[in-house]
């Protein structure tokens, strides 16, 4: 019988923070190259799908004339920002940049790629002429384009301006190479309270920058964007489902109530890659500390171990011994602490777009209410 580890709260801590720095590293990266005239949108739609801080800290310097990397400072988004460029001239210097850069990542693994291109025509210009329609040919020879019409008046009752359709129609009858096949994404990145149109389209182009992503760069997209938190949550759910199968293969042989603890390392790590799947990839000590006097509290340590105990006495026909965690009670508990860190992963996700900082105590209390609520379920909370 093994021994049971004697845990603190800041050895979990610490854990943890190893656990994270691995989840990160392991999400990869989703590396985006953007193109337009100057006024296009191009910093504002990243900033909506991105979030502020990669054009506030990113910026680094140009690679090449014209096209400047900006690096997520975590590393799991890089992002190719050609400045305003007019086509003709700056344009070839763009491309000449690209190219470059392509065929030099080509004999790299797939995180050092450009993924996917996102094209901008503010659809205010109403032309588009053929210097940028073999642009947007010689790009999308090089890497996938999406073609993203910018800035379009979108009135809160789902009415877009004629002319902007007229326009996206034109351009999707030049049958130019674009992912998805032929399509223009219209987009409005800001809303604008005296003509009253609103921000929309930023999740059709999120599910064509999907669709065009290569399969081992889709995680870090997830992380990354703020678009669309279903996709984090789905993400979350899969990795808890993982670690909850984990636990149950860990309590097939009893655990001794002594050695519940041996749950921690899967708990802690399930904890970690949530936090990651969730684009919290930034560590902090607060993170860490909150994470290790939960667990010390919550997981399957000491308030576990009385939360198992009541549990255990609605074990069906009482077959389980007394004194043991079954795998469906590890599976349970398991599942329980993941799913109630998801629920802190959402508050903590809407904190930070309101500029808050971690409030430990009210993240502890969620925890507990989720984990407890959980806990009496008494089964695996699959949905
Ligand atoms: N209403 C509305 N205004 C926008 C939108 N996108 C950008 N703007 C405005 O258009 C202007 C230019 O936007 P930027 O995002 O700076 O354009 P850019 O393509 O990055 O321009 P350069 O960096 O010069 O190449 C700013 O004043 C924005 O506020 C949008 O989706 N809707
Ligand atoms: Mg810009």
């Amino acid at each position: 019988m093994a021994k049971t580890p004697d845990f603190g709260a800041s050895d979990l801590g610490r854990l943890f923070t190893e656990r994270h720095a691995e989840a990160v590293r392991d999400l990869g990266r989703f590396n985006l190259a953007v193109f337009g005239k100057t006024g296009a949108g191009k910093s504002t739609l990243i900033n909506s799908v991105f979030g502020h801080e990669v054009a506030a800290t990113g910026t680094g310097p140009p690679i090449t004339a014209g096209l400047q990397y900006h690096e997520h400072p975590d590393g799991i988004l890089g992002l190719y920002d050609s400045q305003g460029f007019e086509t003709g001239h700056g344009g070839d210097a763009v491309l000449a940049g690209l190219e470059q850069i392509v065929t030099a990542s080509r004999s790299e693994p797939v995180e050092r790629q450009i993924h996917a291109a996102w094209y901008l025509v503010r659809w205010s210009d109403r032309r588009f002429e053929d210097a940028q329609a073999v642009f947007v040919q010689r790009v999308a020879q090089l890497v996938p384009v999406i073609f993203v019409m910018s800035q379009v008046p979108m009135t809160s009752d789902g009415r877009v301006h004629g002319d902007a359709l007229a326009f996206a129609q034109y351009i999707e009858s030049l049958n130019l190479p674009l992912s998805p096949q032929n399509s223009v994404v219209m987009t409005n990145a800001l809303p604008d309270e005296f003509l009253r149109t609103v921000v929309f389209g930023l999740d059709r182009l999120l599910d064509a920058t999907f669709a065009t992503a290569p399969e081992a760069s889709r995680r870090a997209l997830v992380a990354a964007q703020l678009v669309d938190k279903e996709r984090k949550r789905r993400a979350a759910k899969q990795i808890v489902k993982a670690a909850s199968a984990s636990a149950l293969t860990t309590g097939l042989t009893p655990i001794p109530f002594s050695d519940a603890a041996i749950l921690v390392p899967i708990q802690i790590a399930m904890i970690a890659r949530v936090t990651a799947a969730y684009g919290l990839t930034v560590p902090t000590s607060k993170l860490a500390a909150l994470v290790g006097s939960l667990m010390l509290s919550s997981g399957a340590t000491t308030a576990g171990r009385w939360i198992v105990s009541s549990a255990l006495r609605f074990a069906p026909g009482g077959q389980i011994p007394a004194a043991a965690i079954s795998g469906t009670v590890a599976a349970t508990l398991t599942s329980a602490v993941g799913r109630a860190w998801i629920e802190v992963c959402e508050r903590m996700l809407d904190r930070d777009a309101d500029g808050d900082s971690l409030d430990s105590n009210a993240m502890q209390e969620l925890f507990r209410a989720e984990f407890r609520q959980r806990i009496k379920l008494g089964k695996n909370v699959e949905s």
